[in-house]
């Protein structure tokens, strides 16, 4: 038997709004490592994105080695399996693999090609050995895929399901009598639901790229913990602090998942305790007096630990242009236990959307394009008198080119 924690999606070293997060990524790992612990694990995945940006600083770096170091400590036996995401620098993250063999940790960043130009498929099978110290499973440690990966396919898609093809072979290739293969992904599979719509056809990875056979396929890169579609062994972990505003409903947890003789036996997802929460108010725009009077309601800071209050996000849609609302939010919050990280504007008119910004951009006419920018800066319609101005500049810069143009 063997118990897996599977997780990703860190991004250590994410400066959120200005903010950095180091104190909540280091209760997270300290939670994972006490949680490891607890549930007696034997392997933990990381499914990419375990850092936040390709050079990440040295306090991300150390917050990582640390949690290596205090994990083994804490079980010797543990085996950790880290892949790289889009957001990690492929090259980077493996850097420090020769030392980290003496730990039983493996860092999969690049897909590495044999002398004769193939895909080495091996590099990417890690053993995991269950209680017993006997092999329980295979793991294809595949990383995020870039193009050139695998050169021949005409899509990310078709190289994708190539690349897995491939690795899939080989692992049930070398796979002995009572054991797993689980595999490991950082990609956007199709129908898989993000905060506000589902992934479709032409920007996912059809499920399907996943052998039947493979006992659990531990994902990353959308935010959001779930499964993807009909089997119940495709799963992202999900991030385990939300990452943005539009991830602060979402629960965030980690998947412990056990197999058992080749097969999977068990999955619990268990939740992230958080240490700062992401709070929006209002919850939907409103008009600035209703929004500072809502602001002003907010709990006083008194006592209450700083540095890690909520961040705060301001909902606000305007009749006229306040330059100087941002400075009415800020009075109205002093004091209060929130971090403001935002104030959002709301359009003033709705409009159309799902057409591209910049054919949107070039079939517009001056003043459309002006009422567009005045409503994303202002959050309302320019008066009819700031239209007339603008209208005045546009013909007088025109008239001017047209006779520059006939002097040439
Ligand atoms: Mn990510």
């Amino acid at each position: 038997m063997i118990r897996i924690i599977h997780t990703a999606d860190w991004h250590l070293g994410q400066t959120f709004y200005g903010y950095d997060r180091e104190s909540e990524h280091r209760h997270f790992m300290r939670w994972l490592t006490d949680t490891i612990e607890e549930r007696q694990a034997d392997a933990l995945l990381v499914s990419g994105d375990v850092f936040d940006v390709a050079n990440p600083s040295a306090a991300a770096t150390r917050l990582f080695y640390q949690f290596v170091a205090d994990a083994k400590r804490r079980l010797p036996q543990l085996q950790i399996v880290v892949t790289a995401g889009n957001h990690d620098s492929a090259s980077r993250l493996e850097a420090p693999q020769a030392l980290l063999d003496a730990m039983d940790t493996h860092l999969i960043g690049t897909v590495s090609k044999t002398p004769e130009g193939e895909v080495d498929a091996d590099r990417m099978i890690v053993k995991l050995r269950g209680k017993s110290g006997r092999t329980e499973a295979l793991c294809m440690a595949v990383p995020y895929l870039r193009q050139g990966d695998c050169p021949d396919a005409e899509t990310t898609s078709e190289s994708v399901g190539r690349l897995y093809a491939e690795v899939t072979r080989r692992a049930f290739g070398q796979l002995g009598e009572g054991q797993a293969v689980v595999a490991m992904g950082h990609l956007s599979l199709t129908g898989a639901q993000l905060a506000d719509k589902l992934v479709g056809g032409l920007e996912g990875v059809d499920a399907g790229c996943f052998d039947r056979r493979i006992s659990y396929v531990a994902l990353g890169h959308i935010h959001r913990a779930q499964r993807v579609g009909d089997n119940a062994a495709v799963r992202y972990a999900g991030s385990p602090i939300p990452l943005s505003f539009a991830e602060k409903d979402y629960r965030h947890s980690v998947r412990l998942v056990e197999i058992d003789n080749g097969r999977l036996t068990a999955g619990e997802s268990i939740e992230c305790p958080l240490l700062t929460s992401l709070i929006s108010v209002p919850p939907q725009p409103m008009l600035p007096a209703e929004v500072l009077a809502l602001l002003e309601r907010l709990p006083e800071a008194a006592g209450a630990d700083a540095d890690n209050a909520p961040f705060l996000e301001v909902n606000v849609r305007f009749d006229e242009p306040d330059p100087f609302f941002r400075n009415s939010v800020e009075k109205a919050i002093a004091g209060k236990h929130v971090r403001l990280a935002r104030i959002e504007l709301a359009r003033a008119a709705a409009t159309p959307t799902g057409e591209p910004a910049d054919a949107k951009a070039a079939s517009l006419s001056p003043l459309e394009m002006f009422r567009s920018v005045f409503e994303r800066r202002n959050g309302c319609t320019p008066s009819a008198e700031m239209e007339r101005m603008f209208s005045a500049v546009v013909d007088e810069v025109t008239s001017g080119t047209e006779q520059d143009a006939e002097k040439s």
